[in-house]
């Protein structure tokens, strides 16, 4: 059976096309850096949004017209899982990503759970062999159902631990069973409401005691995909642990993880976090962290997740440098977290909406591949940083000084001069510049 019988198979057809369901700029065929764009780009479709997602709000029902909205139960498990392999091949898309409870429906008791998720896991399986779209991450939802209201790994009930534990596991079984290349963990409920009733070193010393164990069972398993972190500040919990990328490093460096996991960088938590996403980006890439991405962006008036499809051309220019400059997301990828709004209700707004997130992303990969190979950005910081290439600053640089040094060196300078200016209202201009000559073609 067709779902989307109306949509042919999407495009590249180029910047002057008029053809709402062809990609204007990403063409998977053309190549950055020795490697075609759907190499390097790696987008996946994430299933929630797109498949499970159903258009609720906090104020108002569903609004999605979805052509298996007439089942119910696992046969709707399964008409979405048939609709989601026509859209991905219909989109071209390399990869998807789910969480266990996307699959099937959520049930009060664990062993029907897994029963259903060990009838659908065949299903997908079944798929993969046929379909060019694979598995880049897998994840276990621990947010939704009331068990959870006090987190899982960080649950003040040692039961909810278990619990936690115990789909952790089968993810991990799932995932090796499908090949995913990574398994994501995002601390939906890992935070607290208030210290008043928080024991947050018992809690953190439990969240890292858990990675521990998710390590320990991969291994025990050969599941050999990469563990991410996907840090945000907060929503749903007050405080969330995993607030950003510096924080994560802090936790995993702390609890002897930094060499188990990377990060998976969501846009708009980077914005929740009062960060931009590159600065996430950069943070990760620096430390050689940089995992993977959930490729969004918030609005700037809301101060919440509102998970909108990417088409801020300044955004993915500079979230896309990022990745350049790490030689891409190695297992990682691109993964659309992002959802149509509530009032884009039909299901030519999916394949706008991942046309749009594509296109924004393939252009900002063109425009920040330039600016890397004409060395715009890299020449000016190294003519601005230049004192630490020769002298005082290279001394410092090498480790070859000391305070007594450093003091007797100051202490000869007549006055310090600052001799290169920062700029930034220039650079912003040709960064403009940039943008508008990758419009040109
Ligand atoms: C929530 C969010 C999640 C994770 C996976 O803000 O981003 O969907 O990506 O659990
Ligand atoms: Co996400």
């Amino acid at each position: 059976m067709s779902y989307f019988g109306n949509i042919n198979k999407v495009k590249y057809e180029g910047p002057d096309s008029k053809n709402p369901f062809a990609f204007k700029y990403y063409n998977p065929e053309e190549k950055i850096n020795g490697q075609t764009m759907e190499e390097y780009l790696r987008f996946a479709v994430s299933y929630w949004h797109t498949f499970t997602g159903e258009g609720t709000d906090p104020f108002g029902q569903a609004t999605m017209i979805r052509p298996y909205n007439n089942f119910s139960g696992m046969d709707l498990a399964k008409a979405r899982l048939e609709a989601s392999f026509e859209f991905f091949e219909k989109m071209d898309v390399p990869f998807f990503c789910f969480h266990d409870y996307d699959i099937v429906p959520e049930s009060d008791s664990l062993a029907e759970t897994f029963n259903n998720l060990d009838e659908i896991v065949p299903l997908i399986k079944d798929y993969l062999k046929t379909s060019k779209t694979k598995l880049l991450w897998n994840t276990a939802n621990m947010f939704s159902h009331p068990r959870w209201l006090s987190g899982a790994a960080t649950s003040p009930n040692a039961d909810v631990f278990a619990y936690a534990a115990a789909k952790v596991k089968k993810g991990l079984e799932i995932g090796k069973e499908l090949g995913a290349q990574n398994y994501v963990f995002w601390g939906g409920r890992e935070g607290y409401e208030t210290l008043l009733n928080t024991d947050m070193k018992l809690e953190l010393d439990n969240l890292g005691r858990f990675f521990h164990m998710a390590v320990d069972y991969a291994k025990e398993i050969g599941f050999d995909g990469q563990f991410l972190i996907e840090p945000k500040p907060k929503e749903p919990t007050k405080h969330q642990y995993d607030f950003d990328v510096a924080t994560g490093i802090a936790f995993l460096k702390t609890y002897g993880l930094d060499d188990k996991f990377k990060f998976n960088i969501e846009a708009n938590h980077a914005t929740l976090a009062g960060h931009t996403f590159e600065h996430e980006l950069r943070v990760a890439r620096i430390y050689g962290l940089l995992g993977s991405v959930d490729a969004n962006q918030g609005d700037p008036l809301l101060g919440w997740d509102t998970d909108e499809f990417p088409t801020d051309l300044y955004s993915t220019t500079l979230a896309m440098y990022e990745i350049l400059k790490n030689g891409g997301l190695g297992s990682g990828g691109l993964n659309f977290d992002a959802k149509v709004r509530r009032g884009s209700f039909d299901t030519d707004d999916l394949f706008m909406a991942h046309i749009a997130g594509m296109d924004s992303f393939a252009l900002g990969t063109r425009v920040a591949q330039k600016l890397i190979e004409d060395r715009v950005l890299d020449d000016f910081i190294d003519e601005r940083y230049s004192s630490y290439t020769t002298g005082i600053g290279r001394d410092i640089v090498e480790g070859k000084t000391d305070f007594h040094k450093l003091s007797e060196y100051a202490l000869k300078i007549d006055k310090v001069e600052n001799k290169n200016s920062g700029r930034q209202e220039n650079l912003k201009a040709i960064l403009n510049q940039y943008l508008i000559n990758a419009f040109r073609g």
